[in-house]
């Protein structure tokens, strides 16, 4: 079974030293490099029966959607390949995602034009807020599948967001509702000391004092 040293020196951020420039020059400031992927989340992972699921669409629009998970299947899909940072100081390089391009998923909607933030809400009692802008960009997913596969349960199967600018924070597993809204509001992490924007780049990382995290806190995480 595991062995939980084992585990942690598998762990191991990779050292600074054996990175080639490329990777370096990729690698946001106080942050460690996985090839690992870590698994992160708040509460349990959701079990979903998928006749029941939906994804509804409210807030600032003309009209309040649902979607079934067979309606977003049927929608065109794009495939990122993007680095993500998590706050807990690890990122990973180069991940592939597929999904339903942000930008395009709005085409389908009547998103009044006072609308100027967007809250995700997600399984269990997660949300986070994005401005609507930030979402226009090229790497912006509804995401359905990470490396040409559906995400696995533990990584938000059936459905995440996928922000990778922002600290992976940002990127909500299991969503299940998109918010349009006039006014900006902290989601849970951005009400728990964690900064509004999270530009990685920046070192968005707090909105106060540094939260007390130790920094091989993600080591000891489950990981895939
Ligand atoms: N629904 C939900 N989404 C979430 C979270 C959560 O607790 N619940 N945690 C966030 C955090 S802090 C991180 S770092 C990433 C982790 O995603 P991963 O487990 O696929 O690495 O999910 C984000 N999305
Ligand atoms: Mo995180």
């Amino acid at each position: 079974m595991h062995n939980k040293a084992e585990r942690l020196k598998k762990m191991k951020p990779l050292p600074l030293g054996s990175l080639s420039e490329e990777q370096r020059a990729k690698l946001p400031p106080g942050q460690a490099l996985t090839e690992k992927f870590p698994i992160l989340h708040e509460g349990e992972v959701p079990e979903y029966e998928m006749s029941q699921w939906s994804l509804n669409v409210f807030g600032e629009v003309e009209e309040k959607r649902t979607f079934s998970y067979e309606e977003l299947l049927a929608l065109p899909t794009v495939t990122v390949n993007c680095d993500i940072h998590c706050v807990t100081r690890w990122s990973k390089l180069d991940t592939v995602w597929e999904g339903i391009l942000f930008r395009d998923f709005l085409q389908l909607l009547k998103v009044k034009p006072e609308a100027k933030y967007v809250m995700f809400h997600a399984d269990p009692d997660y949300d986070t807020n994005v401005p609507l802008e930030d979402l226009l960009r090229d790497d912006v997913l509804l995401a359905l599948k990470f490396n040409g596969e559906p995400l696995t349960k533990k990584h938000g199967w059936p459905l995440r967001t996928l922000v990778p600018h922002r600290y992976f924070w940002k990127s909500a597993k299991w969503l299940r509702g998109i918010e349009f809204m006039t006014e900006d509001r902290p989601g849970f992490w951005e009400k728990n000391g964690f900064h509004n924007e999270a530009d990685p780049f920046k070192e968005e990382r707090f909105s106060g004092e540094a939260l007390p995290i130790p920094e091989d806190e993600w080591t000891h995480k489950e990981y895939d």
